[in-house]
């Protein structure tokens, strides 16, 4: 029997291999995919988190694991997404300009596609223009933006502004999220909702929505 606490250590030790193999038993097993991701792959990602501030850790290992993590969430994917079939709306997603973290985007975009929203993912390092030109070319329900840096958060804000001078700010709404952001902070700068992890993401765009 696989167990999620060999999951953690897999992402932990950068083994691919082992965490997609971990990933499938865990599957096979009957173990809830959420369970997985929440239980497993962030906890294990976490602790890379840790050791990378305690300077234990250093770039090459955290994209080591990085790439575990984005290996076993592959396997995942397919079932995260299999929920709902109508198109709840649309999301153009992406994490902001000068951040290159698209882990947690990208479990976010994943909640969403499960929940029915349509995708369209800018991927990392997406500038307030290029966010306007996407809302003019797909017109979004939503503009959900990732940021895992402090110093990249204000990307949310200057995103925002890029959206008003572009006569578009009311044509959508704006959630934001990742670890430096707050409900404090989304507010502050005008957003329209924050989640602070990706299942509440999907059930802060539905709310959004709707409202
Ligand atoms: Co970086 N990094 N990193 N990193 N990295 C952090 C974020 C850091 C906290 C590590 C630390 O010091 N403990 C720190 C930030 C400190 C700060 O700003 N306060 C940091 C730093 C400093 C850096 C560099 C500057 C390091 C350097 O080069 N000296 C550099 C910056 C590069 C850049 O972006 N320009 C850098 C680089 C990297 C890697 C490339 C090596 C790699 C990223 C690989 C990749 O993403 N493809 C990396 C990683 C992996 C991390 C940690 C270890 C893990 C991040 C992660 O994927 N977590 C991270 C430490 C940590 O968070 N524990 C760290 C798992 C993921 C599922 O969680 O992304 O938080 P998260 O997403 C969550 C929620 O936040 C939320 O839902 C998700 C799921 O629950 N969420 C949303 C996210 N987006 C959302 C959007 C929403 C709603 C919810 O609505 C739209």
């Amino acid at each position: 029997m696989a167990e999620l606490s060999e999951l953690s250590k897999a992402i932990l030790e950068g083994d691919l291999n082992a965490a997609k193999k971990i990933t499938q038993q865990l599957l096979d097993q009957g173990v809830a995919p959420g369970v997985i991701v929440n239980d497993g792959l962030i906890v294990g990602m976490n602790e890379v988190g840790r050791l990378f501030k305690a300077n234990e850790y250093f770039v090459p290992e955290v994209l080591i694991s990085a790439r575990a993590m984005k290996g076993a969430m592959e396997l995942v994917r397919p079932l995260l997404v299999a929920g709902e079939s109508s198109t709840m709306g649309k999301v153009v997603i992406g994490t902001v300009q000068g951040d290159l973290h698209d882990i947690g985007k990208n479990l976010v975009g994943m909640m969403l596609e499960g929940a029915g929203f349509e995708i369209i993912d800018l991927q990392t390092d997406v500038s307030p223009a290029k966010f306007v030109d996407a809302v003019k070319e797909h017109k979004p329900n939503i503009v959900a933006m990732s940021a895992l840096l402090t110093t990249t958060m204000t990307a949310m804000k200057s995103t925002i502004e890029a959206l008003k001078e572009a006569g578009v700010r009311d044509e959508v709404k704006v959630m934001v999220g990742g670890a430096p952001v707050t409900d404090r902070f989304a507010k502050e700068i005008g957003a329209d909702g924050y989640a602070p992890e990706a299942a509440s993401a999907s059930e802060l765009a539905k709310a959004l929505i709707t409202a």
